[in-house]
């Protein structure tokens, strides 16, 4: 595994298995950047499966296969296995061990005030969602920990899980001495909050009402184009990035420039006196022309499980070297007798 050992510093990040394919919210928030930081950090992802069952109930036979779905993914956006570490959440045991004790840490009432559990609360009512909706992000606290990730690459709606992780790790370092890296967030501005085509005051979320305005990375090319050329934007005809005031040609205009590597301002200006239709029309032929290989690069993946299945194999027996020595720092810390593990 190259010299993924060295000083460089660390980075953790995570993607649940819970659709059959990432969207561009995910791949343009999260793993873009993932991919990138391989080259400049010692870069540990997972596929958090342990979080995906936290909305109940959930298919066992679809959990497996979108597990490998996901894996297969993020390889075929670009992860390199002889250069990161790739693993899936369920097969490092020290997950589960650490959040028990980084739930003991936390308040009830801030755990409670983390939006997208309020959300869910808002939206199910506490009856329908399970304990795990309300204690994954504490899961979540030891799944950077365990890393002493130096940087943690997501989008701007985890923002909030990271600072509790930074509260809990400056909590326990405090109590108990130095034991956990701190983590900043690691957040790319103009990719944070990618919005949803048909709602451009929504991120894109797979938990949408309508998959209309959500364009996953695994969609095959007409479907893409469709949903890129019904996008809402607004009633003026000016091509111009004006979050505020013309949030859906904003972000085509987000998306078309990071994906080409063309300015925002130079696609402004070369879009002067143009339509929002050649706007559509170019931006669905960037999307298709980038996501076509990353499509095709999965497909690969998955039609060899084996190697897949090995690739994750080696990844987990890296990251539990590593979560087993936080872990048994930090039970020590806390005091727990040593015994076997
Ligand atoms: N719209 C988005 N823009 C930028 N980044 C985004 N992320 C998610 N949506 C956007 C980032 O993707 C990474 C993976 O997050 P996840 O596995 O938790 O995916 P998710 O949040 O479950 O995806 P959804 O679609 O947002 O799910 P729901 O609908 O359940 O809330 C994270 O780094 C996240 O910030």
């Amino acid at each position: 595994m190259g010299d993924m050992t060295s000083d460089r510093p660390r980075v953790l990040s995570g993607i649940q298995p819970t659709a059959d394919s990432f969207h561009l919210g995910n791949y343009l928030g999260a793993v873009r950047q993932w991919v990138a930081l391989q080259e400049t950090h010692d870069a540990f992802y997972c596929v958090v499966d342990l979080h995906a069952i936290t909305i109940q109930p959930h298919d066992p036979a679809l959990l497996r296969q979108r597990t490998r779905v996901a894996a297969a993914q993020l390889l075929g956006a670009g992860l390199d296995p002889d250069n990161c570490t790739l693993f899936v959440q369920s097969h490092v045991p020290q997950h589960a061990e650490l959040a028990w004790v980084m739930e003991c840490m936390a308040g009830y009432g801030e755990a409670a005030r983390m939006t997208q559990f309020k959300d869910r609360v808002a939206r199910y009512g506490t009856d329908k969602i399970g304990v795990g909706v309300f204690t994954y992000p504490i899961l979540q606290v030891a799944d950077i920990l365990l890393y002493q990730a130096n940087q943690v690459p997501v989008g701007e709606d985890q923002r909030q899980h990271v600072e509790l992780t930074r509260d809990l790790a400056q909590r326990f370092n405090s109590r108990f001495g130095e034991t956990f890296v701190v983590p900043e967030p690691f957040i790319i501005k103009e990719t944070a909050k990618i919005v949803d085509l048909q709602d451009p005051t929504a991120k894109m979320s797979k938990s949408a009402e309508s998959q209309a305005g959500v364009v996953d990375v695994l969609d095959n090319p007409a479907s893409i184009e469709k949903k890129l050329k019904r996008a809402v934007t607004d009633a003026e005809t000016e091509i111009r990035f004006d979050e505020v005031n013309k949030p859906g040609v904003s972000n085509l205009l987000t998306i078309a420039s990071t994906l080409s590597g063309t300015a925002v301002a130079d696609l402004e200006a070369s879009y002067a006196g143009k339509g929002y239709g050649a706007l559509k029309t170019d931006v669905a032929e960037i999307v298709v022309n980038y996501l076509t290989p990353i499509r095709e690069r999965t497909e690969k993946w998955l039609a060899d499980e084996d190697t897949l299945d090995k690739v994750l194999s080696a990844g987990a027996v890296r990251a539990r070297e590593v979560a087993e020595q936080t872990l048994v720092a930090a039970y020590d810390a806390v005091g727990f007798l040593p015994g076997p593990r």
